[in-house]
């Protein structure tokens, strides 16, 4: 039998990202994680690709996804890991323990903010980063993908 399911790529958002779109517009834009994914969902279609967005405010919920991506066979992960990718090693051994490749994404460009946002454990270990688009920041690292 032939298998004419679109190739899956994981959206996974970490800690607050929940929030989007209700506080702090000015860095993080009105759009809701909803809408983000509803763009996504679209983009995903003309590229011949489908998208799974899920978002979690618990570390080992990532670290676990991420261990999915590559059992189910997915043919990237689009990882926002939001604060924790400043402090995560364990997203970083994660990323490094998979062969799924991984975009890292930020709406903001950490490295024009604090120093303590410089930092990218997630970064140091993902394929390519993302960064400073706002929401579509999402929707280039999805076209980075068929250019893996
Ligand atoms: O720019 C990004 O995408 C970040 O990953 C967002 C994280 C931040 O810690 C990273 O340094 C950069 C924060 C996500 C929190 O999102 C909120 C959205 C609305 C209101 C409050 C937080």
């Amino acid at each position: 039998m032939t298998d004419t399911a679109a190739p899956v790529v994981f959206v996974l958002n970490g800690p607050n990202l929940n929030l989007l779109g209700m506080r702090e517009p000015e860095i993080y834009g009105h759009d809701t994680l909803d809408d983000i994914a509803g763009r996504l969902e679209d983009r995903a279609q003309d590229l011949g690709l489908s998208v799974d967005v899920r978002q979690s405010n618990h570390e080992g919920h990532l670290v676990d996804w991420l261990h999915e991506a590559q059992a189910v066979g997915a043919r990237a992960v689009l990882l926002n890991a939001g604060a924790y990718t400043h402090t995560s090693v364990a997203l970083h051994d994660a990323i490094k323990g998979i062969k799924t490749p991984v975009i890292e994404v930020h709406l903001s460009n950490p490295h024009k903010r604090e120093e303590f946002r410089h930092r990218s454990y997630v970064g140091m270990a993902a394929k390519a980063t993302v960064a400073g688009f706002g929401a579509a920041s999402y929707l280039v690292a999805l076209d980075a993908v068929l250019h893996l």
